[in-house]
C-alpha cells in the first residue's frame, strides 16, 4: 500500500464560475477569479492505493460515503487512474479542519487535496497546470484551490480541456491586508446543487448569454484592481459581479434563489457601511448559498464584525486571510500502515484535526 496526505483550503470566487461547456471534462463557459483561503478552513485528505484493495472506499468527516456520494469521488479517482495508467483501487479519508457548521462548501478543498495527494502517492510528477486539470475533473472550482494567492481559472478553448486550468495571478503576499469576513447564515444542505443549478441556468435563462459577453472585461478589470491594490475599484466590481450571478439565478426557470432575507440585510448593511466610510471598504460576494463572504482589509475587520453583529440571523463570523495553497504532510495520516482508518476528529476548541 502507498499513501500520501495533503491539506488544501477552499477558494472564494470574486468572478464566478457558473455553467459548463463540457460536463464530462468539467469545462467552464467562462473564466473565473478567486482568492484561496488560509488554513482557517483547511481540509486534510489521506489517499492510499493498493493492488489488494477490492473496491474504492471513502470516508468524509468520519462517515463512510454511500453509493451516491461515492460516485463523485470515484469519478475523480478514475481521472487519477487514467493519468497514472493504473487500475488499483483506492481508499480516501478526508476531514474538514473547521466546524461543519461553518456552512462552507468543501468540494473545492477536498478535490484539490485529492489531486495533490494522488500526485504524491502515484508519483505523477504533475506541475500546477497538471494538478489543476486533475482537480478540475473532480469539481470545477477545485482547479483554483491547487494554488495559493489570487488565482485565475482560464476558460480555455480546446475541446480536450488541456488549456482550461488555473494560474496564479499574485501570491498570498501581494495584498496581505485582504480579509474575508464570512457571515454564516445557514449551514443546511442547499436546495439546488451548483451542478444542477448551473445546468438549469444555461438551459433557461435569457440573461445568461449577456453575462457571458461582458465577463471577459470584468475579469480583466478585477485583475487590474487587485494588481493595483485598489480596493475601491475591486469592491465595486466584486459586488456587482455577485449581484449579476444571482440575477441570472433568479432568471433561471424555475428560479433559483440562494440568497435569503439575512443575506439581503447584509447587502444593505455593507452598502450603508461603505456610504459612511465615503468609499468602498467592504465588498460582499455570495456563492450558491446565503452565507456572505465580505472581502475587506485588515483595518476594517473590527468595524465589519460590529456591523454584522447587529444583523439577526447570522450564526457566526469567521475571518480568513489569503492562503498559500496545498501542503503535503509527512505525518498526521488518516490511514494506518495496515490500511485501516485511524480514529480522528476535529477539535473545535483547539481548532485542529486530532489523529489518535
Ligand atoms: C465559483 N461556484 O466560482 C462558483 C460560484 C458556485 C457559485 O464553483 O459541478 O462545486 O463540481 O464543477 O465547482 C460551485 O461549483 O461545481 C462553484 P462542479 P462546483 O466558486
Amino acid at each position: 500500500m502507498r499513501l500520501a496526505t495533503v491539506e488544501a483550503t477552499p477558494n472564494i470566487a470574486v468572478v464566478k464560475y457558473w455553467g459548463k461547456r463540457d460536463e464530462e471534462l468539467m469545462l467552464p463557459n467562462n473564466g473565473s477569479l478567486s482568492f484561496t483561503m488560509d488554513e482557517t478552513l483547511k481540509t486534510r485528505t489521506t489517499l492510499a492505493f493498493s493492488p489488494e484493495f477490492k473496491e474504492d472506499e471513502a470516508w468524509i468527516n468520519g462517515e463512510k460515503l454511500d453509493e451516491k456520494a461515492l460516485k463523485k469521488v470515484i469519478k475523480a479517482l478514475d481521472a487519477v487512474r487514467e493519468a497514472a495508467g493504473t487500475s488499483e483501487k483506492a481508499k480516501l479519508v478526508s476531514i474538514n479542519g473547521f466546524p461543519t457548521a461553518a456552512g462552507m462548501a468543501s468540494s473545492a478543498s477536498g478535490m484539490a487535496a485529492l489531486a495533490c495527494a494522488a500526485n504524491e502517492v502515484l508519483g505523477l510528477g504533475l506541475d500546477s497546470k497538471g494538478l489543476s486539470i486533475l482537480a478540475r475533473r473532480g469539481s470545477g472550482s477545485a482547479c483554483r484551490s491547487v494554488l495559493g494567492g489570487f488565482v485565475e481559472w482560464r476558460r480555455g478553448e480546446k475541446e480536450d480541456g488541456s488549456d482550461s486550468y488555473a494560474i496564479q495571478v499574485t501570491d498570498e503576499n501581494h495584498w496581505p491586508e485582504i480579509r474575508n469576513v464570512i457571515a454564516v447564515v445557514d449551514h443546511g444542505e442547499k436546495k439546488v446543487s451548483s451542478r444542477a443549478g448551473m445546468k438549469q441556468t444555461i438551459e433557461t435563462s435569457p440573461l445568461y448569454s449577456a453575462r457571458q459577453q461582458y465577463l471577459p472585461k470584468v475579469i480583466e478589470d478585477v485583475k487590474a484592481a487587485v494588481l493595483a491594490k485598489d480596493f475601491n475599484k475591486f469592491g465595486e466590481l466584486v459586488m456587482r459581479e455577485s449581484n449579476d450571478l444571482h440575477s441570472v439565478m433568479l432568471d433561471t426557470w424555475p428560479p433559483i434563489l440562494y440568497l435569503n432575507d439575512v443575506s439581503k440585510e447584509i447587502i444593505y448593511a455593507v452598502h450603508e457601511y461603505n456610504e459612511n466610510a465615503g468609499k468602498i471598504v467592504a465588498a460582499y460576494t455570495f456563492d450558491a448559498g446565503p452565507n456572505a463572504h465580505v472581502y475587506t482589509t485588515e483595518d476594517q475587520v473590527k468595524g465589519i464584525k460590529e456591523m454584522l453583529s447587529k444583523i439577526k440571523g447570522i450564526q457566526k463570523t469567521v475571518v480568513c486571510k489569503v492562503g498559500a495553497g496545498p501542503k503535503k504532510l509527512s505525518d498526521g495520516h488518516l490511514i494506518a500502515e495496515d490500511g485501516s482508518v485511524k480514529k480522528h476528529h476535529y477539535d473545535a476548541e483547539k481548532n485542529g484535526i486530532v489523529v489518535e
